[in-house]
């Protein structure tokens, strides 16, 4: 054979293992993406075994654990203060929308019951209630959707082995025993768990991808499962990578889309056309550290949520409950306090755009149909530079409508001047409106 013909050969059978079909989201899901652009705050929920230790949700890895010492933590996972309806009454009143729960971390626990895995909350703890259906009954009567995070990643399966980039310190698995194309049927199993027994889910939020980013993850089996069951299911994948086919929405982690201060590659052409999402803490762990000392401020929190927004992307807000199923009140009064801060300025959050000029240090935007929302954030007097150009600004108001400011546009962008005494530390909204 020619050289030619070789390499023509070889390239149509590479596009063959490669290719995947299509994916044409149904109506239902196209309104579910609006539905998620649309609510703009999420609450991020890691919990599980890990959080008995206080040491993050890393723990197994970071201290090199062997996998029946590891083993013994669900014996003493007894959260007797879990209360499913405070919860959803938390996160309801924090004005958030939906929550994205932890159904399974890294260190392969599955907090619900599971028939393909006895290593669950039902089975293995004295606690035995199955958590993922509270959880998911108590938001449901809240009103509040509920995604599930599941994690690629397992530190504990024989099947997933040989490891990956993570995970290489545990002890105590089989070696022998790998298994990849179990270990996707596993997948499938648990996934249809989730899809099947716990009503209408509105988002599978992966997360694991990188431990292995050279590995056939059989995306099209998992999406397809997933889409056949749920069309409407919102799929994710924390993959830090531009969208696969068959994604609904993409996240970034502790990063604006665009930026890249975590070095997990969210770099601005990774940045793609879906629904977009930012995660980030309350605390500085996702799962409970005991020696956290790295507690949000409003402020902080706030601003998150006004730049998430600003970016054209919800924030979805971690909170890391303790062992005992109670949410610390630190973590409760930054949920209360947004809630509070939401009931008067929602209207500049849920059911705007943002990326109108990407957020700076001092400034975000949002827009609905009427108006453009001038979110100050530097909590300063003096003249602010608003880049873009605003050809058409018929009134530049307050939030409340009460005081006009003075304005002028100049080759840099708009030029507001602020006056001392309308200075907000938290937020200083202004509405503009065009002709
Ligand atoms: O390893 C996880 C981490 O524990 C946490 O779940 C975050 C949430 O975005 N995602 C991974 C790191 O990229």
């Amino acid at each position: 054979m020619n050289k030619f013909l070789f390499i023509l050969f070889l390239s149509v059978g590479l596009l063959g293992v490669q290719a995947q079909e299509r994916y044409i989201p149904s109506q239902s899901n196209l309104d579910n993406r609006a539905w998620f652009e649309a609510s703009r705050l999420g609450i991020f929920i890691h919990w599980g075994v890990y959080s008995t230790l206080g040491d993050g949700e890393w723990v197994m890895n970071n201290q090199n654990f062997a996998v029946d010492e590891y083993n013994l933590l669900p014996r003493f996972f007894n959260p007797l203060e879990f209360n499913a309806r405070k919860w959803a009454k938390l996160f309801k009143q924090s004005g958030a929308k939906y929550i994205t729960f932890t159904t399974r971390h890294h260190d392969g626990f599955s907090m619900w019951n599971s028939k393909v895995s006895n290593y669950n909350i039902s089975k293995a703890t004295p606690y035995k209630r199955d958590i993922t259906k509270e959880l998911v009954n108590a938001c449901r009567a809240e009103g509040i959707k509920v995604m599930f995070y599941y994690s690629l990643l397992d530190w504990g399966r024989n099947d997933y082995l040989p490891a990956g980039k993570t995970g290489q310190g545990i002890v105590g698995r089989d070696t022998t025993k790998g298994d990849w194309r179990g270990y996707i049927d596993f997948m499938k199993a648990q996934l249809t768990e989730l899809l099947t027994q716990y009503g209408r889910i509105d988002g599978i939020w992966f997360d694991g991808h990188w431990d292995k980013p050279d590995q056939n993850w059989h995306y099209d089996e998992l999406y397809k499962l997933i889409h056949q069951l749920q069309p409407h299911c919102l799929i994710g994948n924390n993959h830090h990578l531009a969208p696969f086919e068959g994604e609904d929405f993409q996240m970034f982690e502790r990063d604006l889309p665009g930026e890249n201060t975590t070095g997990f590659g969210t770099s601005a052409d990774h940045v793609g056309k879906l629904p977009k999402e930012v995660c980030g803490t309350i605390a500085g762990s996702w799962g409970f550290d005991i020696k956290d000392r790295n507690q949000k401020t409003f402020k902080e929190v706030l601003h998150y949520l006004v730049k998430a927004a600003g970016s054209d992307a919800n924030l979805l807000l971690n909170v890391g409950p303790l062992p005992n199923g109670e949410i610390q009140e630190y973590q409760q009064d930054r949920l209360k306090e947004l809630g509070a801060w939401l009931a008067k300025y929602g209207e500049t959050i849920y059911e705007t755009r943002g990326a109108i000029v990407m957020p700076h240090p001092d400034y975000a935007l949002t827009k609905n149909d009427k108006n453009t929302f001038i979110h100050v954030l530097n909590g300063k007097a003096g003249t602010i530079t608003i880049k873009g150009y605003y050809p058409n600004v018929y009134s530049l108001v307050t939030y409340s409508g009460d005081n006009a400011l003075t304005y002028s546009q100049t080759p840099d962008g708009l030029q507001i001047e602020v006056p001392q005494s309308m200075v907000n530390e938290h937020d200083l909204i202004l509405k503009l409106t065009e002709q």
